[in-house]
């Protein structure tokens, strides 16, 4: 398990910083959880993925990862707050077909992407398999309710509705106390029996919270080929984006040598507005994001500056490459978001360490 390892590795540093956050009382609640074996959809490309997440391999060897972190990286670095608050028990009546794995597009649509219908890694199981769920801030459970798609039903081409779904496992009041510590946080294995079941489904869970009324929704992909799920202690995640950066391959593929010489047309500026947003912040860090928009016609491509009064420690960029001169931060596209249509929009976001300030943020682009 060479990935664990990396990750382990490169989230050691984040690990202290959230250690750290735990004392802090103005610090956000990042801690939650998620169902990590069968891994849930974005714990699992986080999983896979969160040491290399700009390696272009992901697009061919795990597509629907490569969307999703194309999508919104956060759905990924935040694996553990897919949950909504306030739904009363009635998750049906609040989580419409189509969007049972955004949790209903819950928290601003940061997980739109795992409603994406297509063909998701599987982890292959038993009919007799284990739910490994990881509860970070030892909330514990009013309940669980786990269900498993209908037979027949077919992730890689259906979007999942409450009809194809079939309860098959009920947990009830289990306070933290009662899971099992592990590092940073406690472990609660629930285990489902099924029988004569082939082939590919998704479960589905349902993590109610003992913690306001808070609500945790996970689409984990399982192929019932057999074999048993990994049963091994989680790895430790992070609370928070890891701040070292990853070693990874470069974004941008080798360009060839253009064999006609570049344009003289000058590059029109004011063809495109970028907005800026924080999305997250931690004790020593934060992560923002950057969404470009293009003006009324066609843009190829776009270079955001950020202005600052004192320019920020970057740790990562994604969907862009950026670079610091002064008190600017410029960024520019990568090979495949420089292109936009009338009205198009990109977004790209970076890791910083440090206490955040506003920019001000210009957008110019090539028409
Ligand atoms: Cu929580």
């Amino acid at each position: 398990m060479k990935i664990r390892k990396l990750l382990v590795s490169a989230v050691t540093g984040a690990l202290v910083a959230a250690i750290a956050v735990v004392a802090l009382p103005s610090a956000p609640a990042q801690a939650h959880g998620n169902v990590i074996s069968p891994a849930s959809r974005n714990y699992g490309c986080f999983e896979r993925w969160g040491s290399r997440f700009q390696d272009p391999v992901m697009a061919t060897e795990d597509p629907m990862c490569w969307q999703a972190w194309q999508a919104d990286p956060s759905a990924m670095w935040n694996w553990n707050g897919l949950f909504r608050e306030g739904v009363a028990g009635n998750h049906q009546g609040a989580i419409p077909d189509g969007q049972l794995c955004s949790g209903g597009r819950t928290q601003s649509g940061r997980y739109n992407a795992l409603d994406t219908v297509g063909n998701w890694k599987a982890t292959s199981i038993s009919n007799n398999f284990t739910m490994q769920v990881f509860d970070q801030a030892s909330h514990g459970a009013d309940y669980f309710w786990i269900y498993v798609t209908n037979p027949g039903f077919n992730p890689a081409t259906t979007a999942l509705k409450w009809s194809d779904l079939t309860r098959v496992a009920v947990v009830g009041n289990t306070p933290a106390s009662q899971w099992t510590p592990v590092d940073s946080g406690v472990q609660l294995n629930i285990p489902v029996s099924l029988s004569g079941r082939t082939g590919r489904a998704i479960i589905y869970t349902i993590w109610q919270a003992s913690h306001l009324d808070q609500s945790y929704y996970w689409c984990s992909d399982v192929d019932f080929g057999g074999g048993t799920n990994p049963t091994t202690p989680p790895t430790t995640p992070p609370t928070t984006p890891p701040t070292t950066p990853p070693t990874t391959r470069p974004t941008t593929p080798p360009t060839t040598t253009p064999t006609t010489p570049p344009t003289t047309t000058p590059p029109v500026t004011g063809a495109c507005s970028a907005t800026y947003a924080l999305t997250s912040q931690w004790s020593g860090g934060y992560q923002a994001d950057v969404t470009v928009k293009a003006g009324s016609s066609a843009i190829k491509s776009w270079t955001v500056r950020l202005t600052y009064p004192n320019a920020p420690s970057v740790q990562q960029t994604w969907n862009a490459t950026s670079s610091i001169s002064g008190n600017v931060l410029t960024a520019t596209n990568v090979s495949y978001n420089g292109s936009l249509s009338a009205g198009g929009s990109a977004t790209f976001g970076f890791l910083a360490s440090g206490t955040p300030s506003t920019p001000t943020v210009t957008c110019s682009a090539t028409t």
